[in-house]
């Protein structure tokens, strides 16, 4: 294929209600909607969900802007694209910036479902066709809105619960879940927010059987995770320390960690969440597939990829009207009564794109052709 036109909108869509986490709280969450049409009309979308400020990672979602416009058209405009392969080659010079590569990425991926005229589980290799969800719980002032938010959720068919902790926010409300609910499937997501130094804490999970604990040492670790990992008993999952195969390769081989969040925008897109699906599955690691506060159109590439088979855990992945007022696709998934949501089989994304929406949340547009 021939990617012939380039449109970059930043979106920025009204939240209904904040999220916070150890690294701070998202009150607004633009967002880049990418946009292309090949050299027969095909259209593909895809979105680099990366959050409005570094604390989660460094990129952002103005630096998407800027490199996708600056750095990434320029590589792929008029060039002859065999394959996802292929186009990732073409981005090689460009270092890191997953979250710009990804919304790239995903809408090559949009138009060579299309083209292929299979859904994209198929052409990637998927084999569930349904994925059970979890949900993630940001951090809340009191201990008491938590856990009704929890009772909302059990009640509503959510298969895990995620709670999002931070030093001083963790151990008491652990706790408290247990004893009011027994014995759920529930995690922790610490966002990096502890150090070594904090064993002591850390070690106190391990009478709460949690299914892991996600991300609680820095961000670009995994050797302090692995010195962990030995000292707990709680699987530690990361999350943040593992931007493609060859670190979940070097983090598994070092003991680091037991499971592995993918989230494919963190990881440059679907084809290296799938080559990390892969050697996990080699290496006797489950993963699980995690979110960015996506789109409908970001969430639609993230259900195919948690069809493939090592997808083991719950996936982050509540309907996009927890977090927003309005959406880009017109019939997005939903959650089922039993916690599942149903793998689209349409070729594309599986959700009709609604065009007039991402015009209409626009705060930016680029056209590159
Ligand atoms: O660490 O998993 C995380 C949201 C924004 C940034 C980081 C994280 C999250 C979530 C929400 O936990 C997952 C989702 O539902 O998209
Ligand atoms: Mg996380």
């Amino acid at each position: 294929m021939k990617i012939k036109k380039i449109i970059l909108h930043k979106v920025e869509i009204p939240m209904v209600t904040s999220f916070t986490t150890a690294f701070g709280t998202i009150t607004k969450k633009p967002t880049v909607i990418v946009k292309i049409e090949d050299e027969q009309g095909v259209i593909g979308y895809g979105e680099s969900a990366a959050l409005p400020f570094p604390y989660y990672k460094p990129e952002t979602t103005d630096i998407c802007m800027l490199v996708l416009k600056d750095y990434i058209t320029p590589l792929v405009l008029n060039k002859d694209i065999k394959d996802v392969g292929e186009l990732m080659n073409l981005l090689k010079p460009v270092k890191g910036n997953s979250f710009s590569k990804t919304g790239l990425e995903t809408a090559v991926w949009m138009i060579t479902s299309l083209t292929e005229n299979k859904s994209l589980k198929e052409i990637l290799g998927g084999t569930q066709n349904k994925i059970a969800v979890g949900e993630s719980i940001g951090i809340k002032e009191t201990k008491e809105e938590t856990l009704e938010e929890v009772t909302l959720r059990l009640g509503q068919g959510f298969k895990r619960i995620k709670i999002k902790i931070k030093p001083g926010w963790d151990i008491d409300l652990v706790k408290a879940i247990r004893e009011k609910f027994g014995d759920i499937d529930l995690m922790v997501d610490a966002n990096s927010s502890y150090t070594l130094e904090d064993l002591e804490i850390l070690k106190k999970f391990d009478e709460y059987s949690l299914t892991m604990m996600e991300q609680p040492l820095a961000d670009d670790d995994i050797i302090d995770h692995s010195v962990l990992q030995k000292q707990i008993k709680t699987p530690i999952c990361l999350d943040e320390s593992i931007h493609n195969a060859d670190d979940a390769r070097r983090a598994i081989s070092i003991g680091a960690c037991k499971i592995i969040n993918i989230k494919p925008g963190r990881v440059g897109g679907l084809l290296e969440s799938k080559k990390i699906h892969d050697i996990c599955q080699k290496n006797n690691v489950g993963v699980w597939c995690g979110g960015m506060l996506e789109t409908g159109i970001g969430r639609a590439f993230n259900i195919a990829t948690a069809s493939l088979p090592n997808y083991l855990y719950p996936a982050d992945m509540s309907p996009v009207n927890f977090f927003y007022k309005d959406d880009l696709v017109k019939d997005s998934f939903s959650v089922d009564k039993e916690g599942y949501i149903q793998i689209p089989t349409k070729p594309g994304l599986g959700f009709e794109v609604d065009d007039r929406k991402i015009e209409m949340y626009s705060t930016e547009k680029v056209v590159v052709e």
